[in-house]
């Protein structure tokens, strides 16, 4: 396959994620670092030995030579930079949430699909090998037909009033922070692993802190946890440290999560626990490789993650032997590998989020912030 060229756009803490997880393809080159900062594009583009650090997005469009773009900025500025990028061309891959809106979310898979360009989604935490391997298991009818998936994403980040992030910025984050933060990862977890879509939401939430200190200056996240700035401003806050989520699945299943980022000790606690008529599942982010296995009329199992003990549909979500921990970072280069071959291979199986995944998450949004509104159930409506 021929070499492809790619470039990404953002400097903070998922920029140098993806740039990593783009280097270790072996073959893609990252050809431009894009950010608003220079002083920060060059920073990343140095250390990672990127030839071009730049700071105007259009310029990185009008190379011709560039062949896709990441976006890994704030949130408000997804859909411009995306609807821009498809315009000049380039496959776009896009962080989590899609957009700030369902609108927004709607406009970008219109012009993907229109431009017929390549078009992620970047919900990685589905390619854990255990992720995977809970999605084979109900591929293969092992958990019989799904009753309950209920859970949490909980972290502790932005517990005290002093922790700052743009994500607390509306203007930079959209109205919805924990839910299209985190919960959107939970949701399109849920329906990946199920196989079934969240068709209803019952929804609460609540802002802890009504009010907290902004500092001077930027900062990365989870960076504000070490941080201790000499001055702050005292900043207004109305959107969710915190939401629990009542939801159907279609006429049968039922479930529940909750997120918060405001959780002490949980760092990034992503758990999933899938009820079926046959068995159970259950798995934790922060015990990546471990797989629970619940069963009726037999004893539990704890599984750890060995490919060789694998259902043979999860084995290519797992590079490295058992006992060898699969985490985050890998979970990246699983959705990159696919995304880049698929643009050299258009019959392939893609096997990665679409930006129609990601809208569909905006939508499931929109209803959890609308039902909070109207203390009531929400249908999600699908566009
Ligand atoms: C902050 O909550 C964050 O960086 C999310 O934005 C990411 O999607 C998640 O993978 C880790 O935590």
């Amino acid at each position: 396959m021929a070499r492809l060229k790619t470039a990404i756009v953002g400097s903070g803490f998922m920029g140098r994620v993806h740039l990593e997880g783009v280097r270790r393809l072996g073959s893609v080159d990252v050809a431009a670092v894009c950010a608003r900062r220079p002083e920060a594009a060059q920073a990343l583009a140095a250390a990672f030995g990127v030839a071009r650090a730049e700071t105007d997005l259009a310029a990185v469009l009008a190379d011709p030579s560039i062949d896709a773009v990441h976006i890994c900025t704030p949130n408000a500025t997804h859909a411009p930079m995306a609807l821009a990028a498809l315009e000049a061309g380039k496959h776009v891959l896009c962080e989590k949430p899609l957009a700030v809106s369902g609108a927004e979310a709607a406009a970008m898979v219109r012009a993907a699909r229109q431009r017929g360009l390549r078009n992620c989604t970047c919900h990685n935490l589905r390619y854990y090998p255990m992720v995977q391997q809970m999605r084979a298991m109900r591929e293969a009818g092992e958990l019989g037909e799904i009753l309950v998936a209920q859970g949490t994403y909980s972290q502790d980040w932005l517990l005290y009033d002093t922790d700052w992030n743009w994500r607390i910025d509306p203007e930079e984050n959209g109205p919805s922070r924990a839910l299209a933060d985190i919960g959107s990862h939970w949701c399109d977890m849920a329906e990946h692993v199920t196989g079934l879509r969240i068709t209803e939401v019952a929804a609460d939430l609540q802002t802890f802190h009504r009010t907290r200190k902004r500092p001077k200056g930027s900062v990365e996240t989870f960076a504000g946890k070490t941080l201790s700035p000499e001055d702050y401003t005292e900043a207004p806050i109305d959107t969710e440290d915190f939401a629990a989520v009542m939801f159907r699945m279609g006429p049968g299943a039922r479930g529940g999560f909750t997120v918060s980022q405001v959780s002490a000790g949980c760092k990034n606690r992503l758990s999933m626990e899938i009820y079926g008529t046959r068995g159970s599942v259950a798995w934790n982010q922060e015990r990546p490789d471990e797989l629970w296995i619940g069963r009726r009329n037999s004893t539990n199992q704890l599984l750890v993650k060995d490919p060789s003990l694998m259902d043979e549909s999860a084995q290519p979500w797992a590079e490295l032997p058992g006992g060898h921990a699969e985490g985050y970072n890998d979970t990246f280069k699983q959705v990159f590998g696919r995304f880049y071959r698929s643009i050299g291979d258009p019959d392939r199986e893609l096997g990665y989020p679409q930006f129609v995944d990601g809208l569909r998450q905006m939508d499931i949004i929109e209803a959890a912030l609308e039902s909070h509104r109207t203390r009531s159930w929400v249908e999600i409506v699908r566009r």
